[in-house]
C-alpha cells in the first residue's frame, strides 16, 4: 500500500509539474498569464537596458539580479500560448499566426531565451561594454518575434 501511494504521489507530481501544467480554463486566463510574465520579464530586462543606455547608473550587482530574474521568467510566457490560449477576448496583441506557425514561434522564443542567457553571462563579467553588446542582441531577438507575431 505504501509503495502504491508513493507511486501515485510521484505520478501526480510528475503530471502536474510547472512545465507540463499548461492548460488554462479559458483563453483569457492564458492571455493574462502570458501578459503578466512578459510584463515582469520586460521590467527586469528593461532595468539592464536602462543601465546599458546610461539612463540609470551602472550597478553590476543590480544588473546581475535583474537579468537573473529575466532569464528565469523568460521560460514562463510560452505556456500561455498553447492551444488553450487561442482566441482570448481581453486586449492582447497576439497575432493568429502564433497558432498557425508554432514551429517558427517556438524557434524565435528559444532564440530570445538563449540571448537572455548571454546577457546573464555578460553581466557576470561586470563589464558594461560587454553587457551593452549582449543586451543589444537580446533586444533584437525580442523585436524579431514581436515584428512577426505581435500586433502592437
Ligand atoms: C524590451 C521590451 C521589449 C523589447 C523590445 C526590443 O525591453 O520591453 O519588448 O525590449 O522593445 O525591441
Amino acid at each position: 500500500m505504501k509503495k502504491f501511494l508513493l507511486i501515485a504521489a510521484t505520478l501526480v507530481v510528475t503530471t502536474f509539474s510547472a512545465a507540463s501544467y499548461a492548460q488554462f480554463a479559458k483563453p483569457d486566463d492564458a492571455a493574462k498569464y502570458r501578459q503578466s510574465a512578459m510584463t515582469v520579464m520586460a521590467r527586469h530586462f528593461g532595468a539592464v537596458g536602462a543601465m546599458a543606455a546610461g539612463r540609470i547608473p551602472f550597478d553590476a550587482k543590480a544588473a546581475q539580479e535583474n537579468i537573473d530574474i529575466a532569464v528565469f521568467v523568460s521560460k514562463l510566457p510560452w505556456a500561455g500560448f498553447g492551444p488553450s490560449g487561442e482566441g482570448a477576448t481581453i486586449k492582447n496583441g497576439s497575432k493568429p499566426e502564433i497558432w498557425k506557425e508554432q514551429a517558427k514561434f517556438k524557434d524565435l522564443s528559444e532564440k530570445m531565451q538563449a540571448e537572455l542567457i548571454k546577457v546573464q553571462t555578460a553581466a557576470k563579467t561586470g563589464n558594461l561594454d560587454t553587457i551593452k553588446a549582449a543586451f543589444g542582441a537580446a533586444g533584437a531577438s525580442c523585436k524579431a518575434c514581436h515584428d512577426a507575431f505581435r500586433n502592437i
